[in-house]
């Protein structure tokens, strides 16, 4: 794997481009469910993905579609796998969120903060039988207050296993800012289970690289687990078509009013209360709009400018397997 930038663009650009072909399915209705992009984590996840090997591991969260696809699963199987289809990557049983790859050695679930004790046990089968490979749990903010994700901690410090934590920290657990949940700094909190741990500018895809890099060649020398915290934006918000992301002030104003003032139900103090916590999350997420400046890809693309036709051709490149990879998916249907 090519180090250079154009090479962590192109692991980047290929999941961003798989993912909006996803949300055309969704939005079309041919994908059941609530749909979790992991668009504005590229940065975090090609860092550090750029850096493994064959035979080392990935436990994913709910988010899993950008790890899988810059480790080179089949993308048509993938989409099977979103459709539900019995020919998809786990037989249609998994959808985006419990996906496996034995080929892969990654394996994705919806259950918050479990990717700590899933790469747990990836770095302990590495550290017995294959000494050199390592493992990485990729989880969010949100996963870092759950109990079996410290239990991970404590036991990757105690075995001195292969393991790097990835926290990719955008603040928010759905509807929930995290720093108002969380008590302490975590990269602290991380060091004080014995976990060496450095924190990173997640949308810069260069310094996460150069980050995990220091991590990894560590744990593939037996000197133990990390935990690097990884700042980076919520573009899409939580779920793809989030209403919180896109709410309208002037639209929500008449029903707030309404709902309000109605009779019977909970006491004016009360009310107030809900109101103020609703306007504050609305004004929360619509500064947040902002963060395009802080997309990963927009900032890569804006150093390497010098290489445009390259871009192009690179962008051709991917469109047209991405392509060829929804109609492999669509010609079975
Ligand atoms: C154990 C558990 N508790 C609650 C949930 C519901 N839930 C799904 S995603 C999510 C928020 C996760 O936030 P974070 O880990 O920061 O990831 P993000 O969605 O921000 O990328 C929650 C609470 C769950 N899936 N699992």
């Amino acid at each position: 794997m090519g180090t250079d930038l154009q090479a962590l663009y192109r692991l980047m650009l290929r999941s961003r481009r798989f993912e909006e072909a996803v949300t055309k399915l969704w939005e079309a209705g041919k994908i059941s469910g609530e749909m979790h992009l992991g668009v504005g984590e590229e940065g975090v996840v090609a860092g550090v993905v750029a850096h493994l090997r064959d035979g080392d591991a990935m436990a994913l969260d709910h988010r899993g579609t950008p790890p899988l696809v810059m480790r080179g699963v089949d993308l048509a199987l993938l989409l099977k796998e979103f459709l539900g289809r019995s020919d998809g990557l786990c037989k249609g049983m998994g959808g985006h969120m419990h996906l496996f790859s034995a080929q892969h050695l990654a394996a994705s679930s919806g259950i918050v903060g479990s990717s700590g004790p899933l790469a747990t046990g990836f770095a302990m089968a590495a550290q017995y039988l294959h000494p050199g490979n390592i493992s990485v749990a990729f989880f969010g903010d949100g996963a870092s207050n759950q109990g079996m994700l410290l239990e991970s901690f404590n036991l990757a410090s105690a075995w001195q296993l292969p393991l790097i934590f990835v926290c990719k920290d955008n603040t928010w657990a759905i509807a929930t800012q995290s720093p108002k949940v969380t008590g302490g700094d975590i990269t602290d909190r991380a060091r004080s289970f014995g976990l060496e741990a450095a924190e990173v500018d997640g949308s810069d895809v260069e310094a996460v690289y150069a980050a995990a890099g220091h991590l990894i060649e560590r744990a593939r020398d037996g000197d133990g687990p990390s935990f690097l915290l990884a700042h980076c934006p919520r573009l899409e918000g939580h779920y793809l078509g989030d209403p919180l992301r896109r709410a309208n002030m002037m639209e929500l104003a008449g029903p707030l009013m309404t709902a309000f003032v109605a009779q019977p139900g909970a006491s004016v103090a009360e009310r107030a209360y809900s109101l103020g916590t609703l306007l504050s999350l609305v004004g929360k997420t619509t500064v947040e709009k902002n963060w395009r400046r802080h997309d990963p890809l927009d900032k890569a693309r804006r150093k390497l400018q010098s290489q445009k036709s390259g871009l192009d051709a690179l962008e051709k490149e991917i469109e047209a397997e991405i392509r060829l990879a929804l109609e492999t998916a669509m010609m079975e249907a």
